[in-house]
């Protein structure tokens, strides 16, 4: 009957990942008003317009209600209250379901096919600019694809870089310019900047647009041996972080003490290239490139040295379909088409 909505079964979905963070996302999709009601939420939300609410006496966070079918509820992201709003939504007869055992057609009901719900669930989750248009594309990518087609694992590990922003760290001596380096591409002070090493005791982090890929950039504490207790736990967690890094940015400057460690560096960048004799510096060093933290000078050159370090102009180029989710390769036609 034309204008009949078709009854859609309401579940909750966890949109963050299942380790503790600052904020958790849970989606609810079909009766909202059952999510509202259990949560104690009274009076009508307006569509779009996020409100902080208190959530059943559990936490307080922000509400919104994306269209009639979606709510988003968004706690904070603490293993316990993650426990009990699940309770309180099994309670209300709200089935809980993982992102990954989520069928994406029951998400996107608009979605003409698996690879269209798919596409569109992925780009909801999707940090950088650069990965709207390559999503877009994607579901008459798989749909015509060759038979024998498989897909390039180093590919697929980049472009998922487009998804979940990469992890890129700035390590290097102390008083080399890490911080300010920081701040400039993060476009505001996040990071206290001084003559003075070990300016930076603890770890500074943020997420940056780096010509269209969305980074979680880390400013680490100057790589010395320190006595402080706040420095020393913040350099184990660098270390860490070093590890985790999918690039890490060596700093480097005139006139500064080695660092007390070395690490693999994905890009040496020679800084402070406003001081005489650093570019020859740069050179007798083999750095990738010399910039400015302070004045700037050479940092569009250093953005996109590190985004081609992350994604190359050829994965974005290429025709090929991209494995944006794994449940694309295990798909075969027949599931996966309409
Ligand atoms: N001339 C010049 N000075 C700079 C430049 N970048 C940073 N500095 C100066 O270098 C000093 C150290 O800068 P920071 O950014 O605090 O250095 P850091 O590597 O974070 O230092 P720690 O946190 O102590 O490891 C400050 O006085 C900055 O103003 C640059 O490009 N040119
Ligand atoms: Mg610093």
């Amino acid at each position: 009957m034309p204008g009949t909505r078709r009854p859609m079964k309401t579940t909750a979905t966890w949109l963050t990942a299942s380790s503790s963070g600052a904020i958790a996302i849970l989606q609810i999709r079909g009766e909202c008003n059952l999510a509202l009601k259990a949560l104690g939420i009274a009076g009508p939300l307006r569509p779009g317009i996020p409100c902080r609410r208190d959530l059943g006496g559990i936490d307080e966070g922000i509400v919104s209600l994306l269209d009639q079918d979606t709510l988003i509820v968004m706690p904070h992201g603490g293993i316990r209250v993650r426990q009990l709003l699940q309770e309180t939504m099994e309670q209300a007869g709200i089935n809980l379901s993982e992102p990954d055992t989520v069928d994406p057609r029951s998400l996107h009901p608009e979605a003409g096919d698996r690879y269209e719900a798919l596409m569109l669930e992925t780009l909801t989750r999707a940090a950088s600019p650069l990965a709207i248009d390559l999503l877009v594309q994607q579901p008459e990518r798989w749909r015509s694809r060759h038979s024998g087609f498989t897909p390039d694992p180093g590919r697929t590990r980049r472009l998922n870089r487009l998804i979940t922003p990469p992890l890129v760290v700035i390590t290097g001596a102390p008083n080399v310019g890490k911080s300010t380096l920081m701040n400039r591409l993060v476009g505001r002070t996040v990071s206290i900047e001084a003559d003075l090493e070990g300016t930076t005791r603890d770890y500074t982090r943020g997420l940056v647009d780096l010509g269209g890929v969305v980074v979680d950039l880390v400013d680490t504490p100057g790589r010395r041996v320190s006595s402080d207790h706040v420095e020393q736990e913040a350099i184990l967690i660098s270390d860490e972080l070093l590890e985790q890094a999918e690039c890490i940015i060596e700093l480097m400057a005139p006139a500064t003490r080695p660092a007390s460690r070395q690490v693999t560096a994905s890009l040496a960048v020679m800084n402070k290239s406003d001081l005489d004799g650093t570019e020859q510096l740069a050179r007798q060093q083999g750095c990738g490139c010399c910039i400015s933290a302070a004045t700037g000078d050479g940092i569009e050159e250093l953005v996109l040295l590190v985004r081609n370090e992350l994604v190359t102009d050829d994965d974005l180029e290429c025709g090929d379909p991209w494995l944006f989710d794994p449940a694309l390769e295990s798909a075969g036609r027949s599931e996966t088409d309409r």
